[in-house]
């Protein structure tokens, strides 16, 4: 199976980001973590992403916060689908990231997810592995029906509540 990527513009953004690492190891999707910066460390961040394809990744997901460039950046470098997370921060909440990340300008491209939205960061990157991975898509289908059957149960709690 490809390796998963997940790089955060600073140690700060674990908190979010380790969600994403999480789910990746739910599904047993191997993963590697790195710190990498588009404005402090822009040398390192360039050099993981021009030798990522040839590392053995599939996906890389890139999460920063603030002026977020590091999705953009990655993604400047590499043909490989970059799913970008915006973090938030203190002053802005979100929206410097959101922006920053989902705006990118035509010909690459960076799947954004919403403000601290880890998790569906790793199942769009788990979803773009199962496209060639049986196992992988199965799984996924297997937590889509759980989850409906979940809400089901909650939706004939709020009905009984209101509507009889
Ligand atoms: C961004 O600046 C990082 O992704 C982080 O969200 C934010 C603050 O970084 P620190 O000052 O906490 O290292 O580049």
């Amino acid at each position: 199976m490809k390796k998963v990527a997940v790089i955060m513009g600073s140690d700060s953004d674990l908190p979010v980001v380790e969600k994403a690492i999480n789910t990746l190891k739910e599904y047993g999707v191997p993963t590697e973590v790195h710190v990498y910066s588009a404005h402090r460390t822009p040398e390192e961040a360039a050099a993981f992403s021009k030798s990522a394809r040839e590392n053995g990744f599939g996906v890389i997901i890139a999460a920063a916060g603030m002026a977020a460039h590091l999705a953009g950046a990655i993604a400047a470098n590499t043909t490989l689908p970059v799913i970008g997370i915006p973090c938030s921060s203190k002053v802005l909440e979100g929206m410097d990231a959101l922006l920053s990340t989902v705006m990118m300008p035509p010909g690459i491209p960076v799947a954004t997810v919403g403000v601290n939205t880890a998790k569906n960061a790793a199942l769009l990157a788990i979803e773009i592995l199962a496209v060639t991975d049986e196992e992988l898509q199965k799984k996924l289908q297997a937590d889509r029906d759980a989850n409906r059957a979940k809400i089901v149960e909650k939706n004939k709690a709020i009905e009984a509540q209101f509507n009889s």
